[in-house]
């Protein structure tokens, strides 16, 4: 059993109703050692989603200190998951200096001012070239930003997808994957494997086996572990199948960070 998830949502999420303590609470009765919120903030999220994904940071930062103090058996770590688009690099870069995090998650939810989770994005492509179009908007993120840990979900968008048949075929993007890894590589960044995909019935977790494959064959080691719940039923969403499908890959640690620090673990 993973002593830690290192991507859950709360509250100060637009898209969670759970309260901070209830997740607390959840995790501490499955026995887990640590808890790191990453809450949403995606800057100037397009307005005809009607979704405002930012939060008070002070409040934050306040909540999670005082919850500290209440539940002190169990390690709450402060982390934020960031929606990354190239013009919001210089906004994001003063707010990660800004505030001590343990944890910074960058991702990509948006390609242009498209949202992958809304069928608007899907109007006009193909499976294939929406899965092009966003792997293309990760590289153009990280061209421009760096101060993240690790790139969340690289392969997440294909949940949504309006096609009955998810599976890709991964050779199809090799020249892309291999950019993006190799530069966050050359960047020191990690990347993280998201059980969630489970949880959509896709059947592999994001980013699929194969990607996970190549980033350790390209030498990556850097691997955070999360179930990006957004509700106490989700948190640590098969972690039982995520330990032996990635020692099964070679894996043989994950990371946790604190203080922005990574520190390796066995599996
Ligand atoms: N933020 C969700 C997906 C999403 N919801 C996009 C609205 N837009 C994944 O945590
Ligand atoms: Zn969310
Ligand atoms: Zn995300
Ligand atoms: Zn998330």
């Amino acid at each position: 059993m993973m002593l830690a998830d290192y991507h859950v949502h709360s509250d100060f999420s637009s898209d969670s109703r759970t309260p901070m303590h209830n997740m607390i609470e959840k995790a501490i009765s499955m026995g887990l050692e640590r808890i790191c919120f990453t809450d949403h903030m995606d800057y100037d999220f397009p307005i005809q989603y009607k979704m405002l994904f930012e939060f008070d940071p002070e409040e934050y930062f306040r909540k999670i200190t005082e919850l500290s103090a209440l539940y002190p058996q169990i390690n709450i770590l402060k982390g934020i998951e960031i929606g990354m688009r190239p013009y919001l690099a210089k906004r994001f870069e003063e707010l990660i200096s800004t505030y001590s995090f343990d944890f910074v998650i960058c991702s990509t939810h948006l390609v242009g001012d498209r949202d992958p989770y809304y069928k608007d994005f899907w109007e006009n492509k193909t499976l294939h070239s929406g899965m092009k179009e966003y792997f293309q908007s990760i590289l153009a993120n990280i061209e421009v930003y760096h101060d993240f840990d690790v790139y969340g979900h690289l392969d997440y968008m294909i949940r949504y997808a309006p096609v009955k048949n998810k599976s890709i075929v991964y050779s199809e993007y090799q020249d892309l994957l291999d950019e993006i890894l190799k530069k966050l590589l050359s960047l020191g960044k990690g990347i993280e494997v998201n059980t969630s995909g489970f949880k959509y019935g896709l059947g592999h977790p994001n980013p699929h086996e194969e990607i996970l494959t190549r980033y350790l064959e390209l030498g990556g080691e850097i691997l955070t572990i999360g179930s990006d719940g957004h509700c106490p039923e989700h948190l640590g969403y098969d972690f039982d199948k995520i330990v032996p499908l990635l020692k099964s890959l070679g894996f043989r640690y994950y990371t946790i960070f604190e203080n922005r620090k990574p520190q390796m673990l066995p599996l």
